[in-house]
């Protein structure tokens, strides 16, 4: 098996260290993106992992952003969507070191949490103009290489106890009508591929099991992941 294993990652650093490859994990809040990441960080020396940055987001120059764009939405959705929008892009730009770069989320994903937002009257119209305004430009004016989008399809139901579980403080006020809003989003962009820019093929998986399970899929399932569909 180990035998297996050593040959395996070695045709793996060969094929992607020809041109580099990247892979977008995305999906709901509470998908598995974490645990998706537990799992691919054992091919060290072959995959970088960029997880999102929620750490500066609840500690930016001493302020908690994320806390404040969920206990006040009106106020700081504007400011907390065009500092995801930064730190996203500068995730996109960062020097890739291994052959195969994993990044949590894209600066794509951040649409589906806008939309929400501007539906819901949260972001005003002036506001939506303006953020996708700076992600237009953003898209001309930069090389941001997705080679394939990792979709972890989860049930809203299935979300909503895992972030009842995990007890976030900043998370308390989720509701299943919010999760509900995000997974749709996220089906009409990359199910029916009828709402937002897709810039690469999407692998969709079924992330509703629990971890030991997820886990094997995601054995199952490494080439096509680390490969890319072909
Ligand atoms: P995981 O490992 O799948 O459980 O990932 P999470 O849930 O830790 O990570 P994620 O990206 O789904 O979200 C972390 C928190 O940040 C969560 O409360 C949702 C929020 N969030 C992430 N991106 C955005 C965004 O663009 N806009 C808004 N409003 N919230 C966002």
């Amino acid at each position: 098996f180990l035998k297996a294993h050593k040959i395996f990652v070695r045709m793996l650093h060969q094929s992607a260290k020809k041109h580099g490859f990247t892979v977008c994990v995305e999906g709901n809040i509470a998908s598995g993106k974490t645990t998706f990441f537990e799992y691919f960080k054992k091919f060290s020396s072959l995959v970088e992992v960029h997880e999102e940055p929620v750490t500066e987001w609840r500690n930016l120059h001493g302020h908690n952003i994320l806390a404040k764009m969920y206990e006040d939405p009106r106020r700081w959705a504007l400011t907390f969507q065009s500092y995801v929008q930064m730190t996203m892009l500068d995730m996109h730009l960062k020097k890739q070191k291994c052959p195969i770069k994993m990044v949590e989320r894209s600066i794509y994903s951040a649409k589906c949490f806008v939309e929400n937002l501007h539906r819901n009257s949260l972001v005003l119209d002036l506001e939506y103009i303006v953020l996708s305004e700076w992600f237009d430009w953003i898209l001309k004016s930069h090389n941001i290489k997705v080679d394939l989008m990792v979709y972890l399809q989860t049930r809203p139901d299935v979300v909503l106890q895992r972030i009842r579980d995990r007890n976030r403080a900043e998370e308390q006020r989720i509701t299943l009508e919010y999760v509900q809003a995000l997974h749709d989003l996220h089906e009409e962009w990359l199910i029916k591929k009828s709402k937002f820019y897709i810039p690469c093929q999407v692998l969709v998986l079924d992330a509703n099991s629990d971890l030991p399970e997820m886990h094997k899929i995601y054995e199952e399932r490494k080439s096509e992941i680390l490969f890319g569909l072909g």
